[in-house]
């Protein structure tokens, strides 16, 4: 169904109001959008990683997981728990078990935590083992559920409880790990990395595809946090089209093999604009440390023209 933002939005709700995320948090936004893209008669089966999302959603006897079958997973294996769960449906469909008209699609859910380092490999492995599956990452680039510590995600120079900026540190050493680029690695037939900016249209139209593609499909979703990365609450939606519009967070999909970027900012800003709305960059903004803002430009611009040539290449063939 095309996005229509009326009809988005009179759906039937998976997840609701209630939970105990904190205010200006991107994934609760993100994660209903997403689920939003499922069809009204379709049924769900969320596989779940501990993280922020799960434990401030499903405290027994609370859910705000609604229309949906829940199941909370390790972080090893959110992957692979649904990956059991979609074969064993397969399986009674096959026998005629489940009624052949009703239709249930499998996705997993996780934090960049979940996703990047500790879920990796049973992520790969459902990947590479062809499961009809969709596997949401929502990214807020750090453990901020026990207090954030550095993940795999976290951006190059962003201060977090583990990689603390100060005398001896700037803030993480290493650049973050391209989970988007691994999963295209894949070869899977899609793959796609979001945000909520402006509207709901960009991470409606890529759930959408990813859960109704079959074959195992992946979204990254951008998920702010200003707990973690420290910001006002209401400066949730201007921090989201700011890191759009500096390509700190760009926005595409590859469709077997096919790059398309879904926006392409008419005035690209300086990356300065994305860093200076967050505490956890403060330390960049010191006379001594201008040249490490220069570095982040840098591979901002070498991962920004890395997709350009891609989407060039990637269309003509
Ligand atoms: C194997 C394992 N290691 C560590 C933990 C403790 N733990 C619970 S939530 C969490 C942070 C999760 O980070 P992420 O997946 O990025 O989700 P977020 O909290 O940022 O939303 C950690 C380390 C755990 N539950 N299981
Ligand atoms: S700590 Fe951060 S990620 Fe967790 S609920 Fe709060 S704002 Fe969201
Ligand atoms: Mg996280």
């Amino acid at each position: 169904m095309p996005y229509n933002i009326k009809e988005m939005v009179n759906k039937k709700a998976r997840f609701v109001a209630g939970h105990r995320m904190c205010a200006g948090c991107g994934a609760p936004p993100a994660i209903r959008t997403i689920l939003n893209a499922l069809k009204e008669d379709d049924n769900a089966v969320i596989s779940n990683a501990t993280g922020c999302l799960e434990v401030s959603s499903f405290l027994y006897p609370y859910t705000a997981w609604k229309n949906v079958s829940y199941i909370h997973t390790a972080f090893e294996c959110a992957s692979a728990t649904l990956s059991g769960a979609e074969k064993a449906y397969e399986k009674f469909r096959k026998d005629g078990k489940i009624p052949q008209d009703k239709h249930t699609k499998f996705i997993a859910i996780g934090g960049d935590g979940g996703t990047l380092d500790i879920g990796f490999q049973s992520l790969s492995g459902a990947m590479e083992r062809n499961h009809d599956i969709t596997y949401i990452c929502y990214d807020n680039g750090a453990y901020m559920n026990t207090g954030t510590q550095r993940s795999s995600s976290t951006p190059l120079h962003a201060d977090t409880t583990t990689s603390p900026a100060g005398k001896v540190l700037q803030g993480k050493s290493q650049p973050r790990k391209d989970l988007t680029q691994i999963m295209v690695n894949h070869n899977i037939p899609y793959v796609a990395q979001t945000a909520l900016f402006g509207n709901q249209k960009d991470i409606y139209e890529k759930a959408e595809k990813a859960i109704y593609t079959h074959g195992p499909t992946f979204i990254s979703v951008f998920s702010p946090c200003p707990r973690g990365w420290g910001y006002p609450t209401e400066d949730l939606q201007a921090i989201e089209k700011l890191a759009i519009d500096t390509c700190f967070w760009p926005v595409y999909e590859v469709e077997n093999g096919v790059y398309k970027i879904t926006y392409k900012p008419a005035k690209k800003l300086p990356v300065e604009e994305f860093l200076k709305t967050q505490k956890r960059f403060k330390h960049l903004f010191k006379e001594e440390n201008k040249h490490l803002i220069e570095e982040m430009q840098e591979e901002i611009d070498r991962k920004w023209n890395y997709l350009l040539m891609m989407e060039e290449v990637t269309n003509k063939e």
